[in-house]
């Protein structure tokens, strides 16, 4: 979104600081924000409910910087960006800058500063699960990814009973794919998902083999991504059933950034290609 409410150097008075000086006296900090989002019918109907009030942003701002302590400028750059996202939907990118003209550096200087982005994004995530309580394991990934911090889950495909691919000789697995709204950045979001494969007590014996819980990106955006720990998207998907079949329910026509296919012409071809 290109629409944009600006604030330029809100000025509050706090106590955020590593050297205790910092933290008894305290100093003025000046906030700027750049709040993206789109204006168009807030101002065709000239209606303030359809916008932002800035006046209330202003407001929750000064509470926050105020009512917390943090040694880090970027911890409270990092946390305005959060708060604001958290409160209203209709932002959809945050620029946050942190100004702190007085810091103590002994030489003359106008201002140090740090500046935050933070936007949302839209994550496709595939789960999988072939052991124990199937339905139970993916249930409660899906709750538990809804009830972080950053992150809403806006649609949940069926799950469907599916053949193992690769390891052949395994239970039957139970798939599906969900699209998740989310403010966190790749890798921020592989750790979460990593971190609730443990909390499913998943144990890593042999790559492809059974699991409890397996939960991959399978989209970020239009981003790629090929790093070691993370690659975006999927490697494998276009050969994956169970992922196509799931993700074109709830995303049919979202796009391939390399193969520049839609999500159901994937699926439509990889079924062709078992006939
Ligand atoms: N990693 C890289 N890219 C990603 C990504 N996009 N999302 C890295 C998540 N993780 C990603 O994964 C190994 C490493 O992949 C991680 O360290 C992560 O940093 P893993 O989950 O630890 O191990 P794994 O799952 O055994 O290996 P892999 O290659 O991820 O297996 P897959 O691709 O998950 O396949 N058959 C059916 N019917 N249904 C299934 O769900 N699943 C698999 C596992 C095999 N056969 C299946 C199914
Ligand atoms: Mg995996």
């Amino acid at each position: 979104m290109n629409d944009l409410i600006k604030i330029s150097r809100l000025e509050i008075y706090a106590y955020h600081g590593v050297f205790p000086e910092e933290n008894k006296l305290g100093q003025k900090f000046l906030v700027s924000l750049k709040l993206y989002m789109d204006l168009s019918k807030a101002a065709k109907n000239d209606d303030l409910t359809l916008s932002l009030d800035y006046g209330e942003v202003c407001g929750k701002v000064s509470d926050f910087v105020k009512g917390n302590r943090f040694d880090l400028i970027e911890t409270l750059a990092y946390g305005i960006t959060e708060l604001l996202l958290d409160e209203y939907e209709l932002l959809t990118s945050v620029e946050t800058t942190v100004e702190k003209p007085w810091a103590p550096v002994g030489l003359p200087l106008d201002t140090v500063s740090v500046t935050v982005k933070r936007m949302r994004h839209t994550a496709y995530i595939a789960v999988g699960s072939n052991m124990g309580d199937k339905e139970n394991y993916i249930n409660t990934a899906i709750q538990s990814i809804d009830h972080t911090r950053g992150c809403k889950v806006k649609k949940i495909s069926s799950l469907i009973a599916t053949k193992p691919y690769g390891v052949l000789d395994q239970p039957d697995f139970l798939n599906g794919a969900l699209s998740v709204s989310t403010y966190l950045e790749p890798f921020e979001l592989l750790k979460l998902l990593q971190k609730l494969e443990q909390d499913a007590q998943r144990v890593r014996e042999r790559r492809w083999g059974p699991r409890t819980l397996d939960l991959d990106i399978i989209l970020f955006d239009d981003l790629v991504i090929t790093d070691d720990d993370l690659c975006v998207p999927h490697i494998d998907m276009q050969n994956r059933e169970f992922v196509l079949k799931p993700l074109a329910e709830i995303a049919p026509y979202s796009v391939h950034p390399l193969f520049r296919k839609t999500i159901s012409q994937m699926y439509s071809e990889l079924k062709g290609a078992e006939q």
